[in-house]
Parts: structure tokens; sequence; C-alpha cells
């Protein structure tokens, strides 16, 4: 069973036994009214709570280790360099591995430029401005090997149109 079916399964489990004990709480609060035991009632609800403790951390450490956030920062992750200049990318020389998270960060050495990505059939990938005096951070997952092509959409001067280049990816 792969981890997102086990999640979905512990789900729909823990979900089941908080509709059963609704339904319990509901079945005995609408019987009729006894005699109150208010040291019986003090026992239960000290049980009770002992019960919704354990469900709720047992409901944690089955979810917690499968939250996504911080994801892309592990230790796999590549780091690209890009610096803007009037008119080219500058990238630091490492191949880029499909399947591994990228983080570019990118810096401007002159004016803004845009760092856009697509694909060797021209498909929209993703885009990030890059300003002079900050490095924007950019995570991407390459899913396939190839070459990929980059360009500017800012317009950053007469030659902004010789600002391209080719990604290439491997395996
Ligand atoms: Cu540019």
């Amino acid at each position: 069973m792969g981890r997102a079916a086990t999640i979905i399964a512990i789900s729909y489990i823990v979900a089941a036994v908080l509709v059963a004990l609704l339904a319990l709480a509901l079945a005995s609060s609408t019987r009729r009214r006894r005699q109150m035991d208010v040291r019986r009632l003090a026992e239960r609800e000290k049980s009770w709570f002992v019960v919704a403790i354990a469900l709720l951390t047992a409901l944690l450490f089955a979810t917690i280790f499968f939250t996504p956030y911080g994801r892309g920062a592990g230790r796999h992750k590549q780091v690209v360099d890009v610096q803007a200049v009037q008119f080219a990318w500058l990238m630091s020389g490492k191949p880029i591995r499909a399947g591994v998270p990228v983080e570019f960060r990118l810096d401007s050495r002159d004016v803004n430029h845009n760092f856009a990505v697509y694909t060797s059939g021209w498909e929209f990938l993703f885009q990030v401005q890059v300003v002079p005096g900050t490095t924007q951070k950019y995570v991407h997952t390459f899913k396939k090997p190839g070459t990929y092509h980059v360009l500017c959409l800012e317009y950053c001067g007469v030659d902004h149109h010789l600002m391209n280049r080719i990604i290439t990816v491997r395996a």
C-alpha cells in the first residue's frame, strides 16, 4: 500500500471512530433522564478525556510525518545560481538532474529581467522576476531529462531578444 493510500485508510478509520463516538454521545444524551451520579460522571469524564487525548495523539503521529511542508529544502536539492546581465543569463555550470528539486537563486547585475523556462516544445513551465540587489529563489523539479529554453520576459534594453539560453537536464 502506498503512502497516500495508508494516510487515506488511517483517516477513514479515525473518522469512523469519531462518528461512532459522536453517535454514542448522542444516544446517551437523548436517553431518559436518570438521577445524576456526579461522582460517576466525573470518573467517566476523566476516562473519555484520556480516550480523546490518545486518539488525537495517534492521529498526530499517524499524519505529521507526511506533511509536505519544508520539502524541497532537503539535502538532495540542487542549487543553480543565475545572474542576469544585459544581455545574457550567467548560470553556475553544474548539470541539472531530472526528478530532483532545483533551487534557482536569481540575481541581476543591472536592470530588471524575467527568467522564464519552457520545455523543448515551448510549453511554459515557470517564470521569476529578477531584480537587482535581491536574490530571488524558486524551486522547480524537472520531471524529464532533455533541453529546456530560457527566455527573458522583461524588456531590459536594446538586445533584450538575445537573452535566451538552453538548460540541459540529464537523467
Ligand atoms: Cu533581460
